[in-house]
């Protein structure tokens, strides 16, 4: 690949979006990219693997890596994830610690500020998320304790969402990233292929329409993707659940619940691939595949490598 032109000064690296679950990593990442790399939803461990977003402009070009929520794990998929998410640490050129400010530290973020102690890294900056939320009695309280935590080389409170500081931040990251060409060609904004962006966002519906621990049962693969016309992909996917009665759900009654996914998502992948889809969707039981590292690792779970 030709080395492109880049401006004297140019600055271009990795940044490591690391923090406990639903803090809104995923959400910050889509922003700065302009469009949705990653899915998000309003239930934690909504992100199973490391994916980037890739922010090009003139003078720097900023690599997001977008990573699971570190928690405590469950089953394998859940131990995966978080080896995902630690990995990361090392090979970043910035940490981003993003953590919910509207609410006081818990034990999940004690544990990656431990963790930071143990794994090498570059510069940290704690982005303090969710600060439209955040009472202006708490603001003071709030970010004393968490600056405790972890003494960042910077620090800003930012909402991911309504915007907020969101540039301010931004300038930060790129003033602790090296002077360097880019990585990625301009025009190049995630890692993932179309048809895992496709899966992601049938699984983003349904984290949307389902409750308690169904969402968290599934995987999506897709088992077809084909181009029928110049305007219209064919796409067929199956949901796979852990249980009969989580299939029963999904479907619902008269295969509602699976309609709606459908019809959701069917408009999702739309508006990613720019032409009409034709979308077909399966629903089947692999028993406790959370739990099955053969399964997991099938799904296409994996700690990527070095
Ligand atoms: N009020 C408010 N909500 C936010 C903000 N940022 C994110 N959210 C919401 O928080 C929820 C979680 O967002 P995600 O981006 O999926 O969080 P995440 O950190 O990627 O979560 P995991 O992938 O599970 O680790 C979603 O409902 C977002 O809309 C914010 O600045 N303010
Ligand atoms: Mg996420």
């Amino acid at each position: 690949m030709a080395v492109e032109e880049v401006p004297p000064g140019h600055r271009a690296g990795f940044v490591t979006v690391i923090g406990r679950p639903n803090v809104g990593k995923s959400t910050l990442v889509n922003a700065y990219v302009g469009q949705k790399v990653a899915i998000v939803s309003p239930k934690p461990q909504t992100t199973r693997g490391r994916l980037l977003g890739i922010l090009t402009r003139n003078d720097a070009q900023v690599i997001f890596v977008d990573t699971p929520g570190i928690h405590t794990p469950k089953h394998k998929l859940g131990e995966v994830m978080v080896e995902t998410a630690r990995r990361t640490i090392p090979d970043a050129d910035v940490v981003l610690f993003m953590v919910d400010v509207s609410v006081p530290p818990t034990e999940e973020d004690t544990q990656i500020a431990e963790l930071l102690k143990t794994e090498p890294h570059g510069p940290v900056i704690l982005a303090l998320n969710k600060s439209d939320l955040l009472p202006p009695a708490h603001v003071v309280p709030h970010t004393e304790s968490y600056l405790a935590l972890v003494q960042p080389a910077a620090w800003m409170l930012v909402s991911a969402t309504r915007g907020d500081n969101r540039d301010k931040l931004l300038d930060l990251i790129i003033a602790h990233l090296p002077e360097g060409p880019r990585y990625y060609p301009p025009d190049e904004i995630t890692d993932q292929q179309e048809r895992d962006i496709a899966a992601e966002l049938i699984r983003e519906q349904a984290l949307a329409f389902l409750r308690d621990e169904v969402p968290h049962a599934i995987a999506v693969q897709i088992e077809e993707f084909q181009e029928r016309s110049a305007n219209l992909a064919y796409i067929s996917a199956t949901i796979y659940v852990e249980k009969e009665s989580q299939k029963a759900i999904v479907i619902g009654k008269d295969g509602e619940m699976l309609r709606k996914i459908g019809a959701r998502a069917r408009q999702e992948i739309e508006a990613l691939l720019g032409r009409r889809v034709y979308l077909e969707l399966w629903v089947k039981v692999r028993k406790n595949w959370r739990k099955r590292e053969a399964d997991v690792r099938r799904f296409g779970y994996v700690v990527p490598e070095r």
